[in-house]
């Protein structure tokens, strides 16, 4: 019998102290709480703070903060020191990780077991690989002449997603300071908790003033950081649509700009795959973080000859995944981020089945308050379906069948995305010649949402432009352009 079920283990949430109520953090220090929004636990929609809705001119005040520090000590300050401080952040996420897994499972409704085992950990990871970048940046071959020192380009406007707050977190901030810029972030309205925690983490470390600013609210808010003129460059994840609306928005400018836009990945299982390790490859790409995954595997393309055996073994693994209370570290799924989110994930799930696709879910009751939505495979889908096209952001699987390898590549490819891609077969040089025809930013090869903060990640066509991760990820926070000055 399939386990779902949902038992809220409230004595695990001692672990981690959260607010009445959060100020903005700006200037080293949190403003008192003026206008308000709740932020809520989208496991049982109870509130868990009330955060404050940054307007225009706390956008100048967190933005001016920033040009301070940067005109000032941290700009004056060697890479050799400002390291010290990645270092330092970095060891306290560490000590700080059961705190931060708490927050971020409550604020987001992930499984504690992934914010405690992925979240947490490569966001340490992020800080710990890019302050050792701080004071080696001359030999990143970054500068136009290869003699010069990079520049950093000054205060960087940054806005995240409310799908990995603390890792998108990590994946901006890290590379800004290790290249000498100063930040402004705002995080997602509907998970700002574990970038309030991370602004005492920069209290704790003893992070000069000004050099981070966390500014939480909503669109407006991300809308005015972007559009502020003092701010030199934006680096952005989000959705599609709103990554056009700032692309046009800061045309003609001086700003520089990288998106981290959606996807809507083929999974791509060939006759000769190791079967039961491509089947928990697959449940991993698009049912981790409850498919809400930029590089999700939401499309499975399975060899015609093995689409029943494949769709069989996954159904019967499904009904062995556990639904229910997020805080449970035996849960493989948790809540939806929020109702919107779960109002899009059900209408297009009906539209799928409206276009001819079946529907099936393992047998499951799901919690009556909360967002909740069961894992989906959706078969028969063809590659004009709406499911086959749109990010869905969910868990939810299409599958969709290929005979030869050409026909796997041009269906992978027929879609206006390109993030990533997963390759399941035997063959090395089939692997190779794939991760050559895919036009997609990451390949995976029989593995599937594999991060390290050593490897570069990004995408092409509309997955946006710009990499973060590696030594790529450090072009964007620098200008490249050879000194003038001679001494
Ligand atoms: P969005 O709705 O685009 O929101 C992203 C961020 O932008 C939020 O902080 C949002 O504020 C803010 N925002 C909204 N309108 C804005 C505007 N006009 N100007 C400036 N900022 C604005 O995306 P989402 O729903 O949070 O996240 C899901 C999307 O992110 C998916 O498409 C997913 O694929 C993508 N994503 C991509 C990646 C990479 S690495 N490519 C990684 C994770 C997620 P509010 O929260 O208040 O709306």
């Amino acid at each position: 019998m399939p386990k779902f079920e949902y038992a809220p283990a409230p004595e695990s949430r001692a672990i981690v102290t959260i607010e009445k109520s959060y100020g903005l953090f700006i200037d080293g220090a949190f403003t008192r709480p003026k206008a308000t929004f709740p932020t809520i636990n989208p496991a049982d929609e109870t509130v868990l703070a009330e955060v404050s809705q940054a307007g225009p001119k706390d956008v100048d005040k967190a933005v001016a903060a920033a040009r301070r520090a940067y005109e000032g000590v941290w700009g004056r300050m060697s890479g050799a020191e400002r390291g010290k401080y990645l270092f330092r952040i970095a060891r306290i996420l560490q000590e700080r990780a059961r705190e931060f897994a708490v927050l971020e499972t409550l604020d987001n409704g992930k499984p504690i077991k992934e914010t405690r085992d992925v979240d947490v950990p490569v966001a340490a990871a992020h800080f710990f690989y890019h302050a050792g970048w701080a004071d080696k940046l001359e030999y990143a071959g970054l500068s136009a002449s290869g003699a010069d020192v990079p520049r950093p380009h000054g205060v960087v406007g940054q806005v995240i997603p409310w799908n990995f707050p603390l890792l998108m977190l990590a994946w901006k901030i890290a590379p800004a300071l290790a290249t000498g810029n100063t930040v402004v972030l705002k995080p997602a309205e509907t998970t700002p908790l574990s970038a309030l925690l991370f602004a005492e983490v920069c209290q704790q470390a003893d992070l000069p003033a000004g050099v981070v600013n966390i500014i939480t609210g909503d669109g407006r808010t991300g809308q005015a950081l972007v559009e502020h003129p003092d701010v030199d460059k934006i680096a952005f994840t989000g959705s599609t649509d709103v990554g056009k609306a700032i692309a046009r928005s800061i045309a003609g400018t001086a700003k520089k700009a990288t998106l981290e836009l959606g996807g809507k990945a083929a999974n791509i299982v060939f006759d000769d795959a190791p079967i039961d390790q491509a089947v928990e490859g697959i449940i991993s790409g698009i049912f981790f973080n409850q498919g809400q995954v930029c590089c999700a595997g939401s499309r499975l393309l399975v060899q015609e000859n093995v689409h029943d055996q494949v769709v069989a073994k996954l159904k019967r693994r499904l009904e062995t995944l556990r639904v229910g209370d997020p805080m449970d570290k035996n849960s493989d799924l948790g809540a939806i981020n929020s109702k919107a989110q779960l109002d899009r994930i059900t209408a297009l799930v009906e539209a799928g089945v409206a276009e001819g696709a079946e529907r099936w879910s393992p047998e499951c009751t799901l919690p009556a308050k909360g967002y909740w939505f069961p894992p989906t495979v959706l078969t028969g889908v063809s590659q004009t379906h709406r499911v086959a096209t749109e990010e869905i952001f969910g868990p939810v699987l299409s599958v969709l069948t290929f005979r030869t390898p050409q026909e796997a590549v041009a269906k992978a490819n027929n879609t206006a995305y390109g993030l990533s891609a997963g390759v399941w077969t035997e063959k090395g040089s089939r692997i190779l010649w794939m991760a050559d025809q895919l036009r997609a930013g990451v390949v995976w090869a029989n593995t599937f949402n594999r991060f390290d903060p050593t490897s570069p990640f990004g995408g092409y066509k509309e997955s946006g432009y710009g990499r973060e991760g590696g030594r790529h990820g450090l072009e964007a926070y620098v200008t490249t352009a050879p000194s003038t000055l001679t001494g």
